[in-house]
């Protein structure tokens, strides 16, 4: 985590770190970490460059909804030089609680769901979809957010609106597939496929703002990417999201206490994979 000279560390999550200064406090400092996590474990080692990588992209993503408010602080100068290139200072915002998630092809818990459902967060989709399968449209597929260490739960729209409110789980619906749409067909122009990604929002009420994009945006820790390519020849192809970790660990732990450290190839090749998909998509 390491002491950064006049921030208070406030919270961290599995691979992030969330400061606050005194003399701000209408901001946190974001730090995203090098580490990563899988299966709920964080791993050993670290990837290195991966925080730098994944805040490098979530910022060019922002960058490219410029109708979307967003939280980075309209000042960032007061970021520590140590971890200028993975660190976003942004606005303290009123986080809504729910994870906002956009799925645009079914794999994951949305797979797993409709596999025993016929259904994804109450939402019906057509029979006889394969994981891996491209839905008719985009769906939007809430989630609450647990505490830290339980599993965040998939709810209908109905039970997002107990939890914030109709106007605002409209609202939040309407941008998350707003923002997933304008970001499909970015990355699909550079041959990559958003399979899903996963948003938060927050209210910035000083500002009179009730849907701010929060966190990390269309980072590999909260979408799945695939090779558009491969995926039209029939092939799963590299994703350039953990999925070649949980593939590496599936065969090698069986799940059981701690899991091993990764080898050097495939801390390397994960580092390779989070560079390539920053360059496919922003060079
Ligand atoms: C983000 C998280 C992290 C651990 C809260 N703009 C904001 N205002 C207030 N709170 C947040 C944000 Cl983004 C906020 N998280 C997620 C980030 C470490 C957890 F860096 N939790």
């Amino acid at each position: 985590m390491g002491a950064l000279a006049d921030w208070t560390h406030s919270y961290s999550g599995k691979v992030r770190d969330l400061y606050t200064r005194d003399d701000l406090p209408g901001e946190v400092l974001m730090v995203a970490s090098d580490r990563i996590s899988a299966f709920d474990h964080v791993l050993e080692p670290a990837i290195p460059g991966k925080g730098a990588l994944l805040t490098r992209l979530s910022r060019w993503w922002f960058a490219q909804f410029p109708d979307m408010p967003n939280h980075l602080a309209a000042d960032e100068s007061p970021i520590p030089d140590e971890v200028a290139d993975r660190a976003m200072l942004v606005r303290r915002l009123t986080m809504h609680p729910i994870e906002c998630v956009v799925r645009g092809y079914l794999t994951g818990s949305g797979w797993k769901e409709y596999r025993s459902t016929g259904a994804v967060c109450g939402i019906s989709l057509p029979t006889g979809l394969r994981d891996g399968d491209r839905l008719p449209e985009p769906i939007f597929t809430p989630a609450w957010k647990a505490p830290m260490g339980e599993h965040d739960e998939n709810i209908d729209f109905d039970r997002a609106v107990e939890l914030v409110g109709a106007d605002v789980a409209v609202a939040l619906r309407a941008a998350s597939l707003r923002i997933y749409m304008q970001a499909a067909d970015i990355a699909e122009a550079r041959g990559v496929i958003i399979a899903d990604t996963k948003f938060e929002f927050g209210a910035d009420e000083a500002a009179g703002e009730d849907i701010v994009l929060a966190d990390e945006v269309l980072t590999s820790d909260s979408s799945r990417f695939w090779d558009k390519a491969a995926y039209d020849a029939g092939r799963r192809g590299v994703s350039w999201d953990k999925q070649g970790v949980r593939d590496w660990l599936s065969a090698h732990w069986d799940g059981e206490g701690t899991p091993p450290a990764l080898s050097p190839e495939i801390v390397e090749s994960t580092r390779a994979r989070y560079a390539e998909l920053i360059e496919r998509l922003t060079a």
